[in-house]
């Protein structure tokens, strides 16, 4: 028996918009770990994606986790809109938040787990200061704004210093890879130091294969198990700190 210990966090923004409600279910179905919602202002980057009643009404179907990338100026004043609670992660990105400080104690009291983003040619170095407050650091492994971009040069690299900045500070924060996130290059993402992958049109998207399907290739990989070949194997446990666990005998 081998644990599956690395997560899948399905962007949400890459599947099909008319129909939100059957792709979440299809996500639960397909055992998704987290659920992951890009919200764009169309000023951070050019795009304009979900709002905050897009992720309340999401938050009320599943009890999946919800992780939350906030691509917006001042996501301060969005915080308390969210009925998010301790279970859900809201991503801020490091770059032009004026006083991230502040941001993080008004997620720390909102009570859900804080994440800090950085862009593909932001020093890891930057996040010294934050990391006891930090659940997870999510690195971009392209130009946030929009799906379907290769991965940027140097993005590997950025994970090994990262997981080695976090093993070395002996904290317990994830690192999450967002973009790119290939069947071709999940798994060096994962022998890297990554814990979450976002699938987006680079793996279970890419419509050539069911959610279902393209969630245990995806995870197969990233933990180094083949369990496209063997997906009838795959089951799921709760354990004590009520995650759920996959396990394949
Ligand atoms: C875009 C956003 C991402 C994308 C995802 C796309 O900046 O933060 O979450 O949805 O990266 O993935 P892919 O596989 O299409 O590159
Ligand atoms: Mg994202």
């Amino acid at each position: 028996m081998r644990k599956f210990n690395k997560k899948i966090s399905p962007s949400i923004m890459c599947g099909d918009w008319l129909n939100v409600e059957k792709m979440i279910y299809q996500l639960e179905a397909a055992r998704a770990d987290w659920i992951h919602v890009d919200i764009m202002d169309g000023h951070y980057v050019p795009n304009i994606t979900f709002g905050i009643d897009m992720v309340n009404q999401i938050r009320k179907m599943v009890d999946i986790p919800l992780d939350v990338h906030m691509m917006v100026y001042h996501p301060e004043k969005f915080i308390d809109r969210f009925d998010l609670d301790q279970r859900d992660i809201i991503t801020v990105h490091y770059e032009e938040i004026e006083n991230l400080e502040q941001v993080i104690a008004h997620l720390k009291r909102k009570k859900v787990k804080i994440g800090i983003a950085l862009k593909p040619e932001t020093d890891i170095s930057v996040l010294t200061p934050y990391l006891d407050d930090m659940y997870m650091v999510l690195l971009m492994m392209n130009k946030p704004g929009s799906y379907g971009r290769p991965m940027d040069s140097g993005m590997i690299d950025k994970i090994r210093v990262t997981k080695a900045t976090i093993d070395g500070s002996g904290k317990r924060i994830l690192i999450e890879v967002d973009g790119s996130v290939s069947y071709a290059l999940a798994g060096e993402m994962s022998n890297a130091g990554a814990d979450i992958f976002v699938a987006g049109t680079s793996s279970i998207f890419d419509k050539t294969m069911d959610l279902r399907s393209g969630v245990q290739k995806l995870r197969g990989i990233v933990n180094h198990i083949r369990t496209d070949q063997n997906p009838q194997k795959l089951t799921a446990s709760i354990d004590k700190n009520d995650l759920i666990k996959y396990t394949v005998s």
